[in-house]
């Protein structure tokens, strides 16, 4: 079968049932449960893995703890050289990766290669990195005296992921805290297993090669618990989280309680903006791509449409002709723009969205409903939704809360200021965007008065951020940065190094204590 042809491309067994932990000893196991890759578009058990149980948690943790030992003495520019290797490995199944993440994920094929293209970009960044991650020499106000910053591996980095980016966001993670010279302890998100085998297997193959401890790269899948146990453990220095608001916060307080360190990239709300002047042959379909892209479950998703009074009708009359005539369909089929939610509980979020719009009066525009006609009655298949809900209040439900599925709600202003409220108006803050050609607009839009999400674009639709920038949000969306920009400097320990090559020791601020 095709999914057979996929896992068989990608060395996981299509028989029986398949090991789901890599704990750093060299030897892939798997004693607790038994979890099923469930296929979104036809809903088929792809496969049958076996998950770890709280030892092999545990042990993958001291084990990773002893990998970090050796691998931060591996000068930096050799691990980027084995980040390179890795790269290309993973670069040689890009299509193979991209079709897994399709299959077992949902999303559209160039959307899952693109995915892999993903993580090969952070692999180039992180190598490169791994040449500057430079600390500085700070003037000293002592005579004979140097202050040097130093960035030294920080230990064990923890990366739980969700379903939605089953494959770059470990990217993004693990790249970075390779570079840095910790071990990363992957914890995925139970419904993907097979896409985080798959790249441990390709992963650890290079490790091997190199004669690098496995502990550097291990996998543990599994549920809540293991998610829990990792959370929870003294051994992880660092915790970045990638979920929801909700899990998040409680993620959140329990690194913090146990003094560890947290990254987390929750909930967005992202609203497109557009104004009067727009060119609209480029901002309709890029609201579309936001709003449909791997089916509205992308953190950057477009969800808010807020529209200048005097472009709406036009506006709207174009997405109803787009989001009336695009047809879900198989997402390993090249033609189809929209595949399937990725399961049950995705079709619940979205029924219980369109039942309470329609409860508060909203006007549906397109959509509203599953889509049953054959052949996918047996997948999670929606129609993509625009709807004006009843009130422009965002403190009301149908506003403010993320729902992770393709749903637009479109709403009016009068002026960027009015925009910019209702844009800022949401706890979320992760990504937004503005379409205009006026350069005050631009200005308004990214200054202090601005949009306060983490993403702030122009004339670049909410989601698709490269990997060059810091990626990450404000307000409930979470804390920390990933991916580019400045986001290494988290997955290092910082030493402020004060050095006295004099025969004096004076103190500092002039202080004197004689003796
Ligand atoms: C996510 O949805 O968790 O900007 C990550 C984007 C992608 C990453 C999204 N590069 O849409």
């Amino acid at each position: 079968s095709r999914a057979s042809a996929i896992l068989s491309s990608l060395d996981i067994p299509t028989s029986g049932e398949v090991s789901g932990v890599y704990g750093g000893s060299g030897q892939w196991g798997g004693n607790g449960d038994i979890m099923e890759s469930i296929c979104p578009t036809t809903g088929e058990v792809i496969a049958r893995v076996k998950s770890a149980d709280a030892k092999e948690v545990s042990d993958a943790i001291s084990n990773s703890r002893e990998a970090y030992l050796a691998f931060r003495n591996v000068p930096a520019p050799r691990r980027g050289e084995i980040l390179r290797q890795i790269r290309n490995a993973l670069g040689a199944k890009r299509d193979e990766l991209g079709a897994l993440i399709s299959l077992e994920m949902g999303k559209i094929r160039t959307e899952g290669v693109g995915e892999v293209q993903e993580f090969l970009d952070i692999c180039d960044y992180a190598i490169g990195l791994s040449r500057m991650m430079n600390g500085r020499v700070v003037a000293s106000e002592r005579p004979g005296h140097s202050i040097l910053e130093v960035a030294n591996p920080l230990g064990v980095t923890g990366v739980l992921t969700a379903f939605n980016f089953p494959v770059a966001v470990y990217g993004w993670n693990m790249s970075l805290s390779f570079a840095a010279g910790n071990a990363t302890l992957w914890k995925p998100s139970p419904t993907t297993p097979l896409c985080s085998i798959a790249v441990t297997k390709i992963v650890s193959k290079v490790l091997q090669e190199n004669g690098i401890h496995p502990g550097v790269a291990s996998l543990v899948t599994g549920g809540k618990q293991a998610g829990v146990d990792v959370v929870n453990s003294r051994g992880v220095d660092l915790v970045s989280f990638t979920g929801s608001s909700e899990v998040g916060r409680l993620v959140g307080q329990a690194v913090q309680a146990r003094h560890g360190q947290v990254i987390l990239e929750l909930g967005g709300n992202n609203a497109a903006v557009v104004m009067p002047d727009a060119d609209l042959s480029l901002a309709v379909p890029a609201v579309f791509f936001g709003g449909i892209g791997t089916a509205g479950q992308r953190c950057t998703s477009t969800r808010r449409l807020y529209l200048h009074r005097d472009v709406a009708p036009q506006f709207i009359e174009k997405m109803q002709k787009l989001y009336t005539s695009v047809k879900p369909g198989d997402p390993l089929v090249d033609s189809t723009l929209l595949g399937p939610v990725h399961n049950a509980q995705s079709l619940n979020i979205y029924e219980n969205a369109i039942k309470n719009l329609q409860s508060t009066g909203a006007e549906i525009l397109a959509g509203g409903s599953r889509f049953l006609e054959d052949p996918f009655g047996r997948g999670n298949f929606v129609q993509p939704t625009l709807a004006i809900p009843k009130t422009t209040d965002t403190t009301n439900a149908v506003w403010k809360e993320e729902v992770f599925a393709p749903i637009i709600n479109i709403g009016l202003f009068d002026t960027i200021e009015e925009a910019i409220e209702l844009n800022n108006s949401v706890p979320q803050g992760l990504s937004s965007s503005l379409w205009t050609r006026d350069l005050r607009n631009v200005g308004k839009w990214i200054g202090p008065a601005g949009s306060d999400a983490g993403i702030v674009n122009v004339n670049v639709g909410t989601s698709g951020a490269e990997i060059g920038a810091a990626f990450g949000g404000n307000k409930s969306t979470g804390w920390g940065r990933e991916s580019g920009g400045d986001a290494w400097k988290q997955y290092v320990r910082w030493s402020a190094c004060t050095v006295n090559f004099s025969d004096e020791a004076p103190l500092a601020q002039g202080v004197r204590f004689e003796t």
